[in-house]
């Protein structure tokens, strides 16, 4: 009699919070209160957060949307909450080797809500004087610019989210690269560039955010590109595969001024050591151990 109505609460909320991080097969009635006491924890994954399509490849038969070529995904019954166990975690941090994040994804805006941007200077082909300071534009739609958090301790520490609008919270960066030529086909290196710059203003208060290249750049040909970012510096992510890009890119050259070597701080190749008080401190990783070096096997794996 005393059992039930003393552990009979516990029992009844323990259900209603099940959690899907802990094994409680084992558990015994006896011990309820004590697991009650575990269920209650931060750490537990709730029910109602469990994404079901996780548990699936997407290749059993009948599935909608099946196509040859598909790679069957991999499946976890709790959203992966355990992917990065015994990897490097990012834990907040660029980590130059690689690490393995954790944190959800976070909201996703609706269709209707959906950043769009196109780079209004310099526009495409416009020829530059080197060294000498221009701004570089950009128009963005839906978008709460100007929200950023410490890059240094804090990258990719929270999941994307939404403001009152329903448009993500955050910021864009650009990043200027040399690229030889306008008619280029190597891809340019990621980890160099002549110019960076995380726009942590909201402009004009109505998506029209800008970067003053102070110097300039010496003579070449450039690409300059957006980034678009939620708050904790990850790429925004976005409510649908089919739809224009979030990001915008325009090619423009920059001509020498008569005579003398260039004087810009911008120089070609930059890197990410260039902007570290700005755009958050770069490190190595602490275990030595990259991301990559244990791949996980997924039940839907090859
Ligand atoms: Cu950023």
């Amino acid at each position: 009699m005393f059992f039930i109505t003393f552990f009979a609460p516990f029992l009844v909320l323990a259900s209603l919070i099940s959690c899907a991080s802990l094994d409680y097969s084992q558990v015994t009635a006896n011990d309820g209160s004590s697991l009650f006491k575990r269920q209650g924890q931060k750490s537990c994954l709730n029910q109602n957060s469990i994404q079901k399509a996780s548990s699936l490849t997407g290749q059993e038969k009948g599935t909608q949307g099946i196509k040859a070529g598909q790679s069957p995904s991999k499946t976890d019954p709790n959203n992966f909450i355990n992917f990065c166990a015994g990897l490097e975690l990012t834990n907040g941090k660029q980590i130059t080797s690689g690490s393995c994040n954790g944190v959800v994804m976070g909201k996703i805006p609706a269709v209707s809500n959906m950043i769009s941007t196109i780079i209004t200077n310099p526009k495409p082909g416009d020829q530059l004087t080197s060294d000498t300071t221009f701004n570089v534009s950009i128009q963005a739609t839906h978008l709460n610019a100007g929200h950023f958090v410490n890059p240094t301790t804090n990258y990719y520490t929270a999941p994307q989210d939404l403001g009152s609008n329903g448009d993500i919270i955050g910021h864009c960066h650009i990043t200027v690269q040399d690229i030889g030529s306008m008619d280029a086909t190597t891809p340019p290196d990621p980890s160099k560039f002549a110019f960076f710059k995380g726009i942590d203003d909201d402009g004009n208060g109505r998506g029209l955010l800008q970067a003053t290249v102070d110097g300039g750049l010496p003579a070449g040909t450039y690409r300059v590109c957006t980034l678009m970012g939620a708050e904790n510096h990850q790429p925004v992510i976005m409510p649908i595969a089919q739809r224009g890009a979030q990001d915008d890119c325009t090619k423009f050259t920059v001509v020498a001024k008569k005579g003398g070597a260039s004087t810009s701080k911008n120089q070609k190749n930059g890197d990410m050591n260039k902007n570290q008080a700005e755009e958050g401190f770069v490190q190595g990783g602490s275990k030595g151990k990259a991301a990559q070096t244990k791949q996980t096997k997924g039940k839907g794996q090859r």
